[in-house]
């Protein structure tokens, strides 16, 4: 390539970088970006606080961000616990879903980080209250949630666990799994990580730690699998890692073994891809 040519080819480069710049979208892909989905104040006053995602909020693992600014003085927190109480309002009755914390220190970016794994979908029926504890004190900001939205394919499972306790009586135990990475599909190894928690109650999720997981990816449509997939395994807070080996693009189906004590809970549980 002469000089001409390379010049002409890094400004046409340059410039489709910026072809698709506005509000909504990153300029560059790989760049994190984050979506603001509300902001309020707590309730007496001393902090405002920015909830960010990095997707429309769906069913399923969701990363959530959180800035916090001290209004007394402008600054914003580096330092501050969080403790986060999601909720759906249905009514004649209302349910919690899993969620992890964030960190007590910010990211490199800049945020308080944690995750909430919304268990349905729902327009104006969630909201996320967040006990903020900095500066020696405690307060909580509450933040409405307009929508959440549901994906096809689905992002979360539930596995429907029937322990017989005699003739004709069951205990029906639920494990809501989500799909956690990737969020981007490859021809190739995937990492395969996946959070299994267990519904205690309405109220209460404790991640659960003493699954097996056994993976069998298949693309139905053509009859074949593929070698070189890990099982997931446990590490910590209710994930699982494994790899998922896709061998072409198309439409997988990742069946999923669940097992616990040797016992194999539920059955045809799976996750649709399609890349
Ligand atoms: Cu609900």
């Amino acid at each position: 390539m002469n000089s001409t040519i390379k010049i002409i080819t890094s400004i046409l480069v340059i410039s489709s970088l910026f072809v698709s710049c506005n509000n909504d979208e990153p300029i560059i892909k790989n760049q994190v970006n984050y979506i603001k989905v509300a902001e309020a104040v707590s309730a007496s006053s001393s902090f405002n606080v920015v909830f960010y995602a990095t997707d429309s909020l769906f069913v399923g693992y969701n990363n959530v961000y959180f800035k916090i600014t001290d209004k007394n003085t402008g600054a914003a927190i580096t330092h501050a616990t969080l403790v986060m109480h999601p909720l759906m309002n249905m009514g004649t009755s209302s349910h919690a879903c899993p969620f992890e914390n964030p960190a007590d220190s910010l990211t490199a970016e800049g945020y308080f980080k944690g995750a909430v794994l919304f268990s349905m979908m729902g327009t104006n029926s969630w909201s996320l209250a967040v006990d903020v504890t900095a500066n020696g004190k405690t307060e909580t900001v509450t933040f409405p949630i307009d929508k959440v939205k549901s994906t096809n394919p689905v992002k979360k499972i539930v596995v429907m666990d029937s322990l017989s306790t005699g003739a004709g009586t069951w205990t029906v135990t639920k494990y809501p799994v989500s799909l956690v990475e990737p969020t981007a599909w490859k021809t190739g190894i995937n990492t395969f990580e996946i959070t299994v928690h267990t519904m205690a109650s309405m109220m209460s999720f404790p991640c659960c730690s003493g699954m097996t997981v056994e993976i069998t990816p298949e693309m139905p449509s053509m009859g074949h699998g593929s070698p070189n997939n890990v099982n997931p395994v446990f590490i910590g807070n209710g994930h699982y890692r494994g790899a998922v080996n896709f061998t072409m693009t198309g439409s997988w189906r990742i069946n999923m073994v669940f097992k616990m004590g040797g016992r194999t809970l539920g059955t045809n549980n799976y996750f649709d891809i399609v890349f």
